[in-house]
């Protein structure tokens, strides 16, 4: 009988040769190609992350949806489609894979989403820029991305650039004390906040090498406790933006955002835009260099996983 889950999966065939034979493969996420990031640096920034991965000996898989089938690597032409047409494919989080299937639609998947098709093709370890979190007020909105519900349950490190501003990085936080995420800052002693390298808020555990992310994950997972390690990595120090700048950036995007009602699912990416055009692409181009940094790292800690996890 064939398997229920992978009839719905198409696995890139180098790297369906790859997993069967236990070597490293690095997942990445396309509502940052999709919503993230604008038409034609979208689609470049996709490849140069693709071939960072390779550089560093593991084989990248971009995950999206696409006529309805779930895809574990993506071709250029693909890459493409997905950013040309920007913002018109449906952001795809766990809640909308099963429409977006059945409907046979194209999605892009958020972090959340990744992980959960990630998951089912036996990836773990994946890169993006940033996770969503808890939004500044959540006391009214209630607004808790589905990324942190899925840390929480998914097996995988996720290497990020810390918790946007954008957020509330604070309650983020708490949230991922409560479910059990494990925050780990490389070679930080506190969590890096997207565009800056500090965000004042402490790591839980600080690593100085790849293979020190590798080890804990792989203990984790051999004792059974499920949930994602989140893996913390600050913007090079000469693409960080200058925090009190940015911030006060953000602050002014998100008021614009109110004025215009804007909610829910549109918020990242309204903000996303409206802070690369206040600092004048200065943003687009930090976020451009963190996301290679951190499939750089996810990359490295794939390949040490995949030595620990083979013996
Ligand atoms: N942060 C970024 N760029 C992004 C996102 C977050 O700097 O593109 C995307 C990611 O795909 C993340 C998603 O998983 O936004 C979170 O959206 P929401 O808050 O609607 O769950
Ligand atoms: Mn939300």
């Amino acid at each position: 009988m064939s398997d229920p889950i992978n009839q719905y999966l198409d696995i890139l065939p180098e790297v369906r040769d790859a997993l069967d034979k236990g070597a490293p493969v690095v997942a990445l996420e396309s509502t940052i190609i999709s919503h993230g990031m604008p038409y034609p640096k979208n689609a470049e920034t996709a490849h140069l992350v693709e071939s960072a991965v390779r550089d560093n000996g593991a084989l990248p898989a971009t995950i999206a949806i696409l006529d309805g089938r779930l895809k574990v690597g993506l071709s250029a032409r693909e890459i493409e489609h997905f950013g040309r047409t920007g913002p018109a494919i449906t952001k795809a989080s766990r809640r909308d894979i099963p429409f977006v299937v059945a409907r046979r639609g194209d999605g892009a998947t958020t972090v959340a989403a990744t992980m959960v098709v990630a998951a089912m093709a036996g990836i773990r370890v994946m890169a993006t820029g940033g996770i969503g979190g808890v939004h500044r007020g959540v006391e009214q909105t209630m607004d808790i991305s589905a990324d942190l519900q899925e840390l929480s349950r998914t097996n995988m490190a996720v290497v990020c650039a810390g918790i946007k501003s954008v957020l509330d990085i604070g309650r983020t936080l708490e949230y991922l004390e409560t479910m059990g995420v494990p925050v780990v800052g490389y070679r930080t002693d506190t969590v890096p906040a997207f565009y800056a390298r500090n965000s004042g808020f402490p790591v839980d555990y600080r690593v100085e090498e790849s293979l020190d992310a590798a080890q804990a994950m792989h203990t984790k997972f051999a004792l059974g406790i499920d949930g994602a390690v989140l893996v913390t990595n600050p913007v090079p120090q000469e693409h960080a933006l200058d925090a009190t700048e940015i911030d006060g950036t953000i602050a002014r995007a998100i008021e614009e955002m109110n004025v215009r009602g804007i909610t829910g699912k549109e918020t990242t990416p309204f903000l996303l835009a409206t802070i690369a055009e206040k600092t004048g692409g200065e943003s687009l181009q930090a976020n451009i260099e963190l996301v290679l940094n951190n499939a750089r790292l996810a990359a490295d800690i794939a390949r040490h996983y995949s030595q620990l996890a083979s013996v």
